[in-house]
């Protein structure tokens, strides 16, 4: 088998402890329910999220690269890197702007001049956990004005014509952060056909649309698919009807996997990794059941508790998978 370019684990705080020993590999480590762990090299980035796993424990999301990452600090983004990828990640600095959209932008605007400065011109996956989601915050939902400081830094410095693959999520408590990973080339974007892409929302989802592509394919190697949920065309269906959202989730995931092996022009392995947000952690059981009908009793899930940025969604889930036949299958 290749060696991937990087590896993805969901891990305990007893098995994160473990896999970091090697801390040269380090891209990134994400926590939910977690601040920083004591385990953890000062020189690993490490981002304390404002969401918290369905139940136990907290969890820790590890990448980790193939070879010997350097960390880096560029202004308020820390990450590491090597030579094909980055990962990076910025805290929402709400206090010190005067309103959301503008601590968004200043947000993406930092991540950019941290793209520039390390030469990794593009970002292939984005995650925006924010907290308070839904509320309203002086007449404006705050998902709505995080879309709008969103698009204002897209449109600045975006070195490419659609933006990456994203979820956005909302958080109970803590500071509301990004944080994403990034490569020297674009990834190939894809849309789901069942779907408006939500970079054409209508405005009465907001006076901007949501930036982000349904899924990225970087380097023929690895799928990165943005939050998906119970949304056909532009609109949420299955209100109230847990067991209706979630099979309209898995099959709009089973669209965007279809579009994106027409893309690749190439099949995707049964390697996946779902993270799956709940806005109850009660659905626990009967979405564990479908994804497992769905997509196996091997695929890894971490279930987390989380606000869906509409209000009517019950859940969101995302994905990491990787094509069966990669490039680098080929070599000798
Ligand atoms: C949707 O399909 C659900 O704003 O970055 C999913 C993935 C959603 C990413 C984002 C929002 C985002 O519109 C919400």
């Amino acid at each position: 088998m290749p060696r991937p370019p990087f590896e993805l684990d969901y891990a305990d705080a007893p098995t994160a402890r473990a896999l970091v020993t090697d801390s040269a590999k380090i891209l990134g480590v994400v926590g939910y329910g977690a601040e920083r762990p004591d385990f953890l090299p000062a020189s690993c980035p490490f981002v304390a999220t404002p969401l918290t796993p369905a139940d136990g424990p907290a969890m820790f999301e590890i990448w980790r690269a193939a070879g010997p990452c350097d960390p880096v600090k560029i202004g308020e983004v820390t990450g590491a890197r090597n030579d094909a990828l980055a990962f990076g990640t910025i805290a929402i600095d709400e206090a010190g702007a005067g309103s959301l959209e503008a601590a968004v932008e200043a947000a993406y605007l930092g991540i950019f001049d941290f793209l520039d400065a390390t030469g990794f011109s593009a970002p292939i996956r984005f995650w925006n956990y924010l907290t308070a989601i839904t509320e309203d915050e002086d007449g404006l939902e705050r998902y709505r004005r995080f879309n709008i400081g969103r698009q204002q830094a897209f449109s600045a410095r975006l070195r490419q014509p659609l933006p990456p693959a994203a979820s956005g999520v909302g958080g109970h408590s803590g500071t509301s952060v990004i944080y994403f990973l990034a490569a020297h080339e674009p990834a190939l974007t894809v849309e789901n056909p069942r779907q408006v892409s939500a970079y054409a929302y209508p405005p009465i989802y907001g006076p901007r649309s949501p930036s982000f592509s349904r899924a990225s394919i970087h380097a023929a190697e690895t799928l990165f698919i943005s939050g998906t949920a119970s949304i056909v065309g532009h609109q949420t269906l299955h209100l109230d009807d847990l067991s209706g959202q979630i099979d309209e989730t898995i099959d709009n995931l089973r669209a965007v996997i279809g579009a994106a092996e027409r893309t690749a022009a190439a099949p995707l392995s049964e390697h996946w990794a779902f993270k799956i947000y709940l806005h109850d952690a009660a659905y626990r059981e009967t979405v564990d059941r479908a994804v497992e009908t769905a997509f196996g009793p091997e695929c890894r899930r971490l279930y987390l508790r989380g606000d869906m940025c509409r209000s009517e969604l019950l859940l969101e889930i995302e994905a990491v998978g990787r094509f069966a036949s990669g490039a680098e299958e080929n070599k000798p």
